[in-house]
Protein backbone atom coordinates (compact mmCIF):
# COMPACT_ATOMS: atom_id res chain seq x y z
CA UNK A 1 0.00 0.00 0.00
CA UNK A 2 0.85 3.76 -0.67
CA UNK A 3 1.48 4.34 3.43
CA UNK A 4 3.23 8.05 2.48
CA UNK A 5 0.76 10.95 1.80
CA UNK A 6 0.65 14.22 0.10
CA UNK A 7 0.94 17.79 1.70
CA UNK A 8 -2.50 18.31 0.13
CA UNK A 9 -3.50 14.99 1.77
CA UNK A 10 -2.51 15.99 5.32
CA UNK A 11 -3.98 19.38 4.82
CA UNK A 12 -7.32 17.99 3.24
CA UNK A 13 -7.66 15.68 6.16
CA UNK A 14 -7.60 18.76 8.88
CA UNK A 15 -9.52 21.09 6.42
CA UNK A 16 -12.61 18.70 5.47
CA UNK A 17 -12.11 16.22 8.26
CA UNK A 18 -11.37 13.43 5.96
CA UNK A 19 -9.27 12.59 2.89
CA UNK A 20 -9.74 9.99 0.03
CA UNK A 21 -6.37 7.89 -0.99
CA UNK A 22 -7.00 6.51 -4.28
CA UNK A 23 -5.33 3.03 -5.27
CA UNK A 24 -3.89 3.12 -1.64
CA UNK A 25 -3.93 -1.05 -1.67
CA UNK A 26 -1.83 -3.05 -4.19
CA UNK A 27 -4.87 -4.93 -5.88
CA UNK A 28 -3.40 -8.60 -6.41
CA UNK A 29 -1.60 -8.75 -3.03
CA UNK A 30 -3.53 -7.11 -0.59
CA UNK A 31 -7.43 -7.03 -2.30
CA UNK A 32 -7.67 -10.13 -4.21
CA UNK A 33 -6.71 -12.41 -1.55
CA UNK A 34 -10.13 -11.02 0.94
CA UNK A 35 -12.62 -10.82 -2.29
CA UNK A 36 -11.34 -14.77 -3.14
CA UNK A 37 -11.72 -15.83 0.82
CA UNK A 38 -15.52 -14.12 1.05
CA UNK A 39 -16.17 -15.97 -2.72
CA UNK A 40 -15.39 -19.42 -0.62
CA UNK A 41 -16.64 -18.48 2.24
CA UNK A 42 -20.05 -17.85 0.72
CA UNK A 43 -19.33 -21.27 -1.80
CA UNK A 44 -18.67 -22.99 1.81
CA UNK A 45 -22.01 -22.02 2.94
CA UNK A 46 -24.05 -22.90 0.42
CA UNK A 47 -22.06 -26.44 0.16
CA UNK A 48 -23.11 -26.47 4.15
CA UNK A 49 -26.73 -25.68 3.67
CA UNK A 50 -27.15 -27.63 0.27
CA UNK A 51 -27.51 -24.86 -2.75
CA UNK A 52 -25.99 -25.52 -5.95
CA UNK A 53 -22.51 -23.60 -6.68
CA UNK A 54 -21.17 -22.19 -9.57
CA UNK A 55 -17.54 -21.83 -9.57
CA UNK A 56 -16.29 -18.18 -9.00
CA UNK A 57 -15.53 -16.74 -12.03
CA UNK A 58 -13.24 -13.63 -11.16
CA UNK A 59 -11.92 -11.94 -7.81
CA UNK A 60 -14.05 -8.61 -8.74
CA UNK A 61 -17.24 -11.00 -9.04
CA UNK A 62 -16.20 -12.47 -5.67
CA UNK A 63 -19.62 -12.51 -4.88
CA UNK A 64 -21.70 -13.71 -7.36
CA UNK A 65 -23.99 -16.09 -5.59
CA UNK A 66 -24.08 -13.68 -2.26
CA UNK A 67 -27.78 -12.04 -3.16
CA UNK A 68 -29.50 -15.61 -3.60
CA UNK A 69 -28.32 -16.83 -1.02
CA UNK A 70 -29.40 -13.92 1.27
CA UNK A 71 -32.91 -14.27 -0.86
CA UNK A 72 -33.46 -18.36 -0.21
CA UNK A 73 -32.24 -18.03 3.99
CA UNK A 74 -31.28 -14.20 5.03
CA UNK A 75 -29.93 -15.50 8.29
CA UNK A 76 -27.04 -16.78 6.66
CA UNK A 77 -26.05 -13.61 5.17
CA UNK A 78 -25.35 -13.02 9.22
CA UNK A 79 -23.12 -16.28 9.19
CA UNK A 80 -21.18 -14.83 6.26
CA UNK A 81 -21.19 -11.19 8.02
CA UNK A 82 -19.62 -12.82 10.87
CA UNK A 83 -16.77 -15.24 9.12
CA UNK A 84 -15.51 -12.52 6.60
CA UNK A 85 -13.84 -9.90 9.27
CA UNK A 86 -11.60 -13.24 10.81
CA UNK A 87 -10.19 -13.45 7.23
CA UNK A 88 -6.40 -13.25 7.73
CA UNK A 89 -5.90 -11.08 4.73
CA UNK A 90 -8.45 -8.96 6.32
CA UNK A 91 -6.96 -8.62 9.64
CA UNK A 92 -3.62 -8.25 8.18
CA UNK A 93 -4.60 -4.82 6.42
CA UNK A 94 -6.06 -3.98 10.03
CA UNK A 95 -2.57 -4.55 11.91
CA UNK A 96 -0.45 -3.45 9.13
CA UNK A 97 2.51 -0.88 9.68
CA UNK A 98 1.19 0.97 6.88
CA UNK A 99 -2.28 2.24 8.52
CA UNK A 100 -0.01 3.18 11.19
CA UNK A 101 2.35 4.79 8.96
CA UNK A 102 -0.99 6.82 7.51
CA UNK A 103 -2.31 7.69 10.72
CA UNK A 104 0.94 8.93 12.45
CA UNK A 105 1.04 11.53 9.44
CA UNK A 106 -3.04 12.81 10.13
CA UNK A 107 -2.43 12.38 14.09
CA UNK A 108 0.88 13.36 15.83
CA UNK A 109 1.42 10.56 18.01
CA UNK A 110 4.37 7.72 18.83
CA UNK A 111 1.72 5.16 20.37
CA UNK A 112 -1.23 4.08 18.06
CA UNK A 113 -4.05 1.91 18.80
CA UNK A 114 -6.27 -0.56 17.08
CA UNK A 115 -9.64 0.23 18.42
CA UNK A 116 -10.98 -3.47 19.14
CA UNK A 117 -13.67 -5.02 17.77
CA UNK A 118 -13.42 -1.86 15.74
CA UNK A 119 -13.17 -3.80 12.27
CA UNK A 120 -15.23 -5.55 10.18
CA UNK A 121 -16.64 -5.74 6.53
CA UNK A 122 -19.61 -4.62 6.16
CA UNK A 123 -22.80 -5.90 3.39
CA UNK A 124 -24.62 -3.31 3.09
CA UNK A 125 -27.52 -5.23 0.99
CA UNK A 126 -30.26 -3.58 -1.22
CA UNK A 127 -32.79 -2.36 0.23
CA UNK A 128 -32.43 -3.01 4.21
CA UNK A 129 -32.96 -0.36 6.20
CA UNK A 130 -31.92 -2.35 9.66
CA UNK A 131 -28.05 -1.76 9.95
CA UNK A 132 -27.93 1.82 8.03
CA UNK A 133 -26.44 4.18 10.03
CA UNK A 134 -28.25 7.83 10.32
CA UNK A 135 -26.09 10.92 10.66
CA UNK A 136 -23.13 10.11 13.03
CA UNK A 137 -20.07 10.72 14.53
CA UNK A 138 -17.81 8.21 15.34
CA UNK A 139 -16.96 8.38 18.54
CA UNK A 140 -19.54 7.98 20.87
CA UNK A 141 -19.42 4.33 18.58
CA UNK A 142 -16.43 3.16 19.51
CA UNK A 143 -14.67 5.62 21.92
CA UNK A 144 -11.00 4.25 22.80
CA UNK A 145 -9.65 8.52 21.46
CA UNK A 146 -11.38 11.59 21.11
CA UNK A 147 -8.86 11.97 17.67
CA UNK A 148 -9.22 8.61 16.34
CA UNK A 149 -9.86 7.73 12.70
CA UNK A 150 -12.21 4.75 10.72
CA UNK A 151 -10.72 3.50 7.66
CA UNK A 152 -13.21 3.06 4.92
CA UNK A 153 -12.51 0.56 1.81
CA UNK A 154 -14.84 -0.86 -0.63
CA UNK A 155 -14.42 -3.90 -1.93
CA UNK A 156 -16.95 -3.67 -5.04
CA UNK A 157 -17.01 -0.49 -6.79
CA UNK A 158 -19.61 1.78 -5.42
CA UNK A 159 -22.01 3.43 -7.70
CA UNK A 160 -24.54 6.17 -7.10
CA UNK A 161 -27.11 3.55 -7.20
CA UNK A 162 -25.47 1.56 -4.31
CA UNK A 163 -25.78 4.50 -1.58
CA UNK A 164 -22.13 5.78 -1.25
CA UNK A 165 -21.31 7.18 2.35
CA UNK A 166 -22.16 10.41 2.87
CA UNK A 167 -20.42 12.98 4.39
CA UNK A 168 -20.56 16.78 5.98
CA UNK A 169 -17.50 18.25 4.61
CA UNK A 170 -15.50 19.99 7.53
CA UNK A 171 -17.83 18.98 10.02
CA UNK A 172 -15.10 17.65 12.43
CA UNK A 173 -14.54 21.31 13.74
CA UNK A 174 -18.04 20.98 15.46
CA UNK A 175 -16.63 18.73 18.50
CA UNK A 176 -18.61 16.36 20.27
CA UNK A 177 -21.99 16.03 19.38
CA UNK A 178 -24.68 15.53 22.08
CA UNK A 179 -27.23 12.74 20.83
CA UNK A 180 -30.72 10.92 21.48
CA UNK A 181 -30.46 7.33 22.73
CA UNK A 182 -33.73 6.14 21.13
CA UNK A 183 -34.53 6.71 17.21
CA UNK A 184 -38.28 6.86 17.51
CA UNK A 185 -38.70 6.04 13.56
CA UNK A 186 -36.59 2.89 14.31
CA UNK A 187 -37.47 1.53 17.26
CA UNK A 188 -35.67 -1.77 16.14
CA UNK A 189 -32.47 -0.17 15.90
CA UNK A 190 -30.51 -0.91 19.17
CA UNK A 191 -27.05 0.32 20.82
CA UNK A 192 -24.77 2.75 18.66
CA UNK A 193 -27.69 2.20 15.68
CA UNK A 194 -30.21 3.79 17.86
CA UNK A 195 -28.42 7.11 18.46
CA UNK A 196 -29.55 10.57 16.70
CA UNK A 197 -27.63 13.63 16.69
CA UNK A 198 -28.98 16.43 18.49
CA UNK A 199 -30.99 18.80 15.95
CA UNK A 200 -29.96 16.81 13.33
CA UNK A 201 -31.53 18.11 10.47
CA UNK A 202 -29.93 21.56 11.01
CA UNK A 203 -26.90 20.67 12.10
CA UNK A 204 -26.30 18.75 8.54
CA UNK A 205 -27.53 21.18 6.04
CA UNK A 206 -24.95 23.65 7.84
CA UNK A 207 -22.51 21.57 5.56
CA UNK A 208 -21.66 20.93 1.89
CA UNK A 209 -22.24 16.63 1.62
CA UNK A 210 -20.64 14.85 -0.49
CA UNK A 211 -20.93 11.39 -1.37
CA UNK A 212 -17.93 9.77 -2.92
CA UNK A 213 -17.51 7.25 -5.23
CA UNK A 214 -14.94 4.69 -4.74
CA UNK A 215 -13.46 1.59 -6.00
CA UNK A 216 -11.55 -1.29 -4.44
CA UNK A 217 -8.31 -0.21 -3.34
CA UNK A 218 -9.39 3.33 -2.53
CA UNK A 219 -8.99 4.43 1.10
CA UNK A 220 -10.89 6.84 3.12
CA UNK A 221 -9.65 7.94 5.89
CA UNK A 222 -12.41 10.01 8.10
CA UNK A 223 -11.70 11.61 11.68
CA UNK A 224 -13.74 9.94 14.53
CA UNK A 225 -15.68 13.70 14.84
CA UNK A 226 -16.72 13.73 11.12
CA UNK A 227 -20.93 13.92 11.05
CA UNK A 228 -21.15 11.19 8.37
CA UNK A 229 -24.39 8.24 7.35
CA UNK A 230 -24.68 5.17 5.14
CA UNK A 231 -26.67 6.04 2.17
CA UNK A 232 -29.45 3.65 0.83
CA UNK A 233 -28.40 0.90 -1.56
CA UNK A 234 -30.84 1.20 -4.16
CA UNK A 235 -28.77 -1.39 -6.77
CA UNK A 236 -28.79 -5.12 -7.19
CA UNK A 237 -25.48 -5.86 -5.31
CA UNK A 238 -24.23 -5.33 -2.03
CA UNK A 239 -22.09 -2.92 -1.06
CA UNK A 240 -19.49 -4.74 0.72
CA UNK A 241 -16.89 -2.31 2.57
CA UNK A 242 -14.04 -3.08 5.19
CA UNK A 243 -13.48 -0.53 8.41
CA UNK A 244 -11.28 -0.60 10.77
CA UNK A 245 -10.30 2.40 13.43
CA UNK A 246 -7.48 3.64 14.91
CA UNK A 247 -6.59 5.69 18.04
CA UNK A 248 -4.45 7.75 20.12
CA UNK A 249 -3.36 6.24 23.33
CA UNK A 250 -2.26 9.54 24.43
CA UNK A 251 -5.28 11.50 23.31
CA UNK A 252 -6.44 13.09 27.36
CA UNK A 253 -10.29 12.43 27.04
CA UNK A 254 -9.38 8.53 25.68
CA UNK A 255 -6.72 8.41 28.37
CA UNK A 256 -8.93 9.36 30.99
CA UNK A 257 -11.59 7.00 30.18
CA UNK A 258 -9.40 4.53 30.15
CA UNK A 259 -9.92 4.15 26.50
CA UNK A 260 -12.98 2.34 27.15
CA UNK A 261 -14.73 0.68 24.26
CA UNK A 262 -18.64 1.50 23.52
CA UNK A 263 -21.53 -0.41 22.62
CA UNK A 264 -19.61 -3.27 20.88
CA UNK A 265 -17.58 -2.99 23.88
CA UNK A 266 -20.66 -3.75 25.72
CA UNK A 267 -20.13 -0.49 27.25
CA UNK A 268 -22.83 1.84 28.17
CA UNK A 269 -21.86 5.69 26.32
CA UNK A 270 -23.75 7.06 28.68
CA UNK A 271 -22.87 6.15 31.28
CA UNK A 272 -19.33 7.01 29.98
CA UNK A 273 -20.12 11.00 28.37
CA UNK A 274 -23.31 11.64 30.49
CA UNK A 275 -23.17 14.98 29.27
CA UNK A 276 -23.63 14.15 25.99
CA UNK A 277 -26.66 12.50 26.39
CA UNK A 278 -29.70 14.56 25.33
CA UNK A 279 -33.11 12.42 26.99
CA UNK A 280 -30.93 11.72 30.18
CA UNK A 281 -33.77 9.68 31.71
O1 LIG B 1 -20.51 2.16 5.11
C1 LIG B 1 -21.42 2.76 5.67
O2 LIG B 1 -22.56 2.80 5.23
C2 LIG B 1 -21.20 3.48 6.97
C3 LIG B 1 -19.82 3.36 7.40
C4 LIG B 1 -19.53 4.01 8.69
O3 LIG B 1 -20.31 4.65 9.32
C5 LIG B 1 -18.17 3.84 9.20
O4 LIG B 1 -17.38 3.14 8.55
O5 LIG B 1 -17.85 4.39 10.24
FE1 LIG C 1 -19.36 5.52 11.06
Amino acid sequence: MRDVLTKDEINAYHRDGFVIIRNCYDLESEIMPIQWAIGELIALIRKQYGYENMKQSSYENFDHQFIDLIAKDRSLGGVIYDAIKQIPAFVSLVCSIGHQKLYTQLVNTDLVGIAGGGYGIRIDNPNEEQFKTDWHQEYPAQLRSLDGAVFWSPLVPVTKEMGPVNICVGSHLEGMVPVHTVDPDNPNKSGAYALILSDRENRISRYKQISPLMNPCDLLIMNFLTLHASGQNMGKRARWSMQSRLFNFREKTGLNHGWSGSYAAGKDFSKIHPELIVDRK
